[in-house]
């Protein structure tokens, strides 16, 4: 098929390219994008285009295309990738991930979806009811995530506000046997609790308490999410089921459904309770809220309403007093505890679902060697108006995932050549490890910093903790503020700091950072929710069973929690054989025809793109199996067509290479011919190009017996 994508449709791998630059790199995207081609390979990596339309090339006949074929046979496709990736893991029993990255909105989530239908597709070919089952879960699970962390962004309409990273288990046979999903840092906005107006019924409503006017509640009227930048993720009927069935399909219990309805309730309430000064004291305002809301959640009228408006401390003396909340304190507590209830429901789901597709019963001995494939599809490069804490997070993020991909790509290509018997030689590339130092670094990086300020006793201020962060990197090369900078006015004196990322400079305020880093809920409303008579709610709070007395240690900070995750996640990665696909949004306005220039070099030079041409190039551009490389070309060469008389397929290969006096060009690997410059490909391509009809008569004159 490959040979079947003419030369109008561009170049179908950036490595063919006459010379690699800039410009070259974008005409050829650009040419594809605006030719419906949205996948271009980099050797083995794949770069989409956000085509922003559906796309005809997604469904059955095409996965039969893929499926079992070499990654060169077919034009480049997401298919193409899984497909390698499956069969690295099959064959080779081989540990694969394929790590699916680009900025917000590029086609991430959308991607990692085609993935998995692709791998369900593909998988269990008996039909086992188990396998079946396990296949349905992976794939509806999907949906409850998306359901409850997504959210419309300015963005991208569908923005995953967490990072996904799905493990699938298979079996020798090459079958799924069940999965894992961890996630990254949910935004803890109240994002889906605007799903349930207009989608619930009467009695539930009722029964919640709720009103069917929107506008009536906070969270999900217009504008009012001011957590952050998301706004609820509004959906219709329709979705609202599918999501019910989804959560159904999973294993979810009515009873654990009723639960998730609550808390959701209890959510949209909170976010209405109001408070007023009376007299020195904080008072809520309007009783019946309270008293919702300590329905909803099995708790006591008169605690829930204690700590809603104070809280207690131990002090020094092992005493416990009870300390009133300012009114400020006091909406502060009520905000953090909405945040809480979300994002701990968030992670229950997660787990929950990993309890019904975690791999049980499964013997080495006698089933087999247990193989992954690991899908990552994680929040993209950001670069907002107003950045703060979350942008901070995803931005470092992506630059650990940069930093893997450089070490893989160049591992790779290092392990590949030794394996083959093939000198090696370095390439330049811009390694981020600095900006990732920056960041992460023991006592000098800026989470170590913020956790300094968040610990210190008394009251930091989130610009004192910025001047700690001039004094001890003003030095550094990606770092830069007012103060270092004063001529720049872009930033605020007390407000802003700008990181130089390997994307670009992003600049943050740094208002806010400190209490987001910092566990911002008072310890009484852990140990209400743990007391709470709904058992499924109770499970969400293990860490409210310690009394007052008992909390001693500081909880590590949301900045820490989230690189050690990102680490963790890091290593997991770097132990499986990497594919990638690396997508490209194509415009700022959601546009199926436009091809912003500007918006894609840009992304270009920060994934890296150039340099991995360059990289895949440097060696050798490209490389092929000698049997394979005989079937493609051998008709180019007397000594070949229509077989060769040789002794191996290797010496057939150097025959063909012998008269097109390319051996300056290639080195003869182990099982594989390399071939460094493309030019010497496409002499061979434009040849075969040649003969192709000319032997299509013959074969006609052939088959009419006129020869
Ligand atoms: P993201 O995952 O990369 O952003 P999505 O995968 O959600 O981006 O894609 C954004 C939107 O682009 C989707 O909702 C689709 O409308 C469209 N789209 C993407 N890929 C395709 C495709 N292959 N075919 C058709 N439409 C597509 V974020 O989650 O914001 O980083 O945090
Ligand atoms: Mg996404």
């Amino acid at each position: 098929m490959a040979e079947l994508e003419g030369l109008h449709f561009g170049k179908s791998d950036f490595v063919l390219l006459d010379e690699v630059t800039m410009e070259q790199f974008l005409e050829n995207l650009k040419l594809r994008f605006e030719e419906g081609r949205i996948y271009t390979f980099i050797g083995e990596v794949v770069v989409s285009v956000n085509p922003y339309r559906q796309m005809d090339i997604y469904g059955n006949d095409v996965i039969e295309a893929y499926r079992g074929r070499e990654l060169y046979e077919n034009p480049p496709h997401l298919y193409a990738v899984a497909d390698a990736a499956y069969k690295a893991m099959k064959r080779r029993a081989k540990d694969t991930c394929i790590v699916i990255s680009g900025e917000s909105g590029a086609g991430k989530t959308e991607a990692s979806k085609y993935i998995m239908q692709y791998i369900a597709a593909i998988t269990n070919p008996s039909q086992r009811q188990e396998v079946e089952s396990v296949k349905s879960v992976l794939l509806k699970s999907n949906c409850v995530l998306e359901a409850f962390g997504n959210a419309k962004t300015n963005r991208n309409d569908n923005s995953s506000r967490f990072g996904k990273y799905m493990d699938i288990n298979f079996n020798f046979n090459g079958d799924p046997t069940g999965g894992h999903i961890n996630n990254y840092l949910l935004e803890k906005s109240c994002y889906a609790v605007g799903d349930l107006k207009g989608v619930c019924s009467e009695d539930l409503l009722k029964s919640l308490h709720l009103n069917k006017d929107p506008t009536d509640y906070t969270y999900t009227s217009q504008g009012a999410v001011a957590m952050t930048v998301g706004t609820p993720h509004l959906y219709d009927r329709s979705h609202h089921r599918a999501v019910m069935s989804a959560l159904k399909v999973i294993g979810f219990s009515q009873e654990e459904i009723n639960s998730i309805y609550k808390i959701l309730a209890t959510i949209l309430h909170l976010g209405n309770l109001k408070f007023e000064n009376e007299a020195e004291n904080v008072q809520l305002v309007g009783g019946d809220l309270v008293m919702h809301i300590s329905e909803l959640t099995g708790t006591e009228v008169e605690s829930m309403r204690k700590a809603l408006l104070y809280r207690t401390v131990a002090t020094g003396g092992g005493e416990v007093i009870e300390k009133g909340h300012s009114e400020q304190e006091a909406s502060y507590g009520r905000e953090a505890l909405a945040k809480a209830l979300y994002e701990r429901l968030f992670g229950w789901i997660v787990g929950r679902i990993n309890s019904v597709i975690e791999v049980k019963n499964y013997n080495p001995a006698l089933h087999g060697k247990n193989t992954v494939i690991g899908v990552l599809d994680i929040y993209g490069f950001e670069i907002f108006d107003n950045n703060s804490f979350e942008q901070f997070c995803i931005n470092y993020c992506n630059e650990k995932l940069q930093q893997l991909f450089i070490e893989l790509i160049l591992r790779q290509e290092q392990d590949e050549y030794q394996r083959e018997g093939i000198t090696w030689q370095h390439i330049e590339y811009f390694n981020n490890q600095i900006i990732v130092d920056l960041v992460e670094q023991p006592h000098k990086g800026i989470i170590s910093i913020l956790d300094d300020a968040c610990l210190t006793v008394g009251k930091v201020t989130d610009s004192a903790c910025l001047d700690s962060m001039n004094d001890k990197l003003g030095h550094h090369p990606h770092f830069t503020s007012r103060k270092l900078t004063p001529t720049d006015k872009t930033m605020e004196f007390n407000r802003h700091f700008r990181i130089r990322h390997y994307a670009g400079d992003v600049m943050y305020s740094v208002e806010g950072f400190l209490d987001k880093n910092k566990d911002p809920l008072f310890q009484d409303f852990k140990r209400l929710m743990f007391n709470s008579s709904d058992p499924i709610l109770k499970e969400m709070w293990p860490d409210g069973k310690l009394s007052i007395t008992e909390v001693t240690k500081r909880p590590l900070t949301a900045a820490t929690l989230f690189k050690n995750s990102i680490i963790a996640l890091v290593d997991k990665l770097a132990c499986k054989e990497p594919y990638y696909v690396r997508c490209v949004k194509p415009n700022e306005v959601k546009s199926p025809m436009l091809f912003d220039d500007a918006r894609c070099q840009h992304q270009v030079a920060y994934l890296g793109l150039l340099e991995n041409v360059h990289v895949r190039r440097a060696g050798f551009a490209y490389r092929q199996p000698y049997d394979r490389f005989l079937q493609r070309y051998k008709m180019t060469c007397e000594y070949t067509w229509p077989n060769h008389l040789m002794g191996s397929d290797r010496e057939a290969v150097e025959a063909i290479v012998l008269q097109h006096n390319f051996e300056g060009d290639v080195a003869y690997g182990h099982t594989k011919l390399f071939v460094r410059t493309p030019r010497t490909l496409f002499t061979l391509e434009q040849e075969r190009t040649a003969l192709i009809p000319i032997l299509v008569l013959f074969l006609q004159k052939v088959w009419r017996g006129a020869l």
